[in-house]
């Protein structure tokens, strides 16, 4: 709560094109927020770092990013939408809850262990506090709900728990936040290996449907999509994983439930629910991609939104943050 106000805070790292994952995982459902709540949706640009990136890109995906948020449905006078680079209070914080967060906490962090396993040449200690600026980015806004995929649960619990030690030596400091997973979408598969995560960083490109891929592309990584040896259209994630995430997908562009899907193609093979399921994906993400190039294509829109995006953000960060530097005890001089 910021005075009498309810927040809702989320973030996506401009670290590669974002996929149907982080669409029906996160963007889509940040918009919910926007009328009840005072929203904050951030462009999580420290964070992509924690892998190495390269400049050029990072900085086109930061505009591709903004844009994609508005393009989600995210109106700029309704929601503050913004770069995380551009609010100091971010990073400054992050070093104080580092002092409040333990090694062991981190070390048990899913998320540490499958990078430090990925980019086993560049085990930086960034990626290892990663959770802290995350928790930093959440509390700085004193933030009720963080709307994510079920990947980032384990992070906003930890949030919890450093917001918790915070307050129980400096009482009512932060909000605790919750995390908000949606039933639906919470974990989008990969298209190649239904056991894993559809994840923007995967090496095979098939794997994984983008949110800017156009019709045709869609509709050829559908039909690619592995299912199994039988030809029954039924949800069961442990026997039948390709065919249950596609199933999901289905059911979260068509709003339709399983068992009306189930219905639906009772006797119909493979071939004709994977090609409904492309056309309902592509039809879904069509006015997204429209949106996104017409944002996209107005540069000095978009630096005017980072611009007063920040601007908006900051204030309530330096809220905060001077909040935490006095009960902590740091001279403050006005
Ligand atoms: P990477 O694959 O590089 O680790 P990512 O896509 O997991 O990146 P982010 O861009 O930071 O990471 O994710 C933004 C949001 O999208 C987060 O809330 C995350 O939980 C959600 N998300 C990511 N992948 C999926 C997925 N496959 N299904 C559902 N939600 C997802
Ligand atoms: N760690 C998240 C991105 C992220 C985030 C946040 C999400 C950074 N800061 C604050 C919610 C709230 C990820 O990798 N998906």
């Amino acid at each position: 709560m910021f005075g009498d106000q309810k927040v809702s805070f989320s973030g996506v790292q401009p670290s590669g094109n974002l996929t149907i994952g982080n669409y029906l995982g996160a963007l889509r459902n940040f918009s919910a927020y926007s009328e009840a709540y005072k929203t904050f949706y951030c462009v999580v640009d420290e964070h992509a770092i924690t892998v190495r990136q390269v400049p050029a890109e990072l900085r086109r995906r930061t505009y591709e990013t903004l844009a994609l948020y508005m393009a989600c449905g995210l109106d700029p006078e309704k929601n503050t939408l913004y770069v995380q680079s551009m609010v100091h209070e971010h990073a400054e914080l992050s070093w104080i809850l580092n002092c409040f967060t333990m090694f062991g906490e981190l070390s048990r962090m899913t998320q540490f262990k499958d990078k430090s396993a990925k980019h086993a040449d560049n085990i930086n200690a960034g990626l290892f506090t990663y959770p802290v600026l995350m928790a930093s980015d959440i509390l700085l806004y004193q933030t009720d709900v963080v709307p994510v995929g079920v990947d980032q649960k384990q992070h906003v619990e930890l949030c919890r728990d450093i917001a918790t030690r915070f307050n129980q030596v400096y009482p009512d400091t932060f909000t605790i936040p919750e995390p908000i997973v949606a039933k639906q979408g919470r974990k989008i598969m990969s298209l190649a290996e239904p056991e894993k995560k559809m994840s923007k960083s995967d090496e095979n490109p098939n794997a994984v449907v983008y949110i800017l891929d156009d019709r045709d592309t869609i509709i050829r990584k559908f039909k690619r999509a592995v299912t199994d040896s039988e030809s029954e259209i039924r949800y069961d994630e442990a026997a039948k994983p390709g065919v249950s995430n596609l199933i999901t997908i289905y059911s979260c562009f068509t709003g339709k439930t399983v068992e009306e899907i189930e219905r639906e193609f009772d006797g119909k093979g493979y071939g004709d629910f994977k090609a409904a399921v492309g056309e309902a994906c592509a039809d879904a993400l069509a006015p997204v991609q429209a949106e996104f190039n017409r944002r996209l294509a107005d540069k000095a829109g978009l630096e005017a939104q980072m611009k007063k995006g920040a601007e908006e953000a900051s204030w309530y960060a330096r809220r905060t943050l001077s909040k935490v530097q006095k009960k902590l005890g740091f001279v403050q001089i006005r």
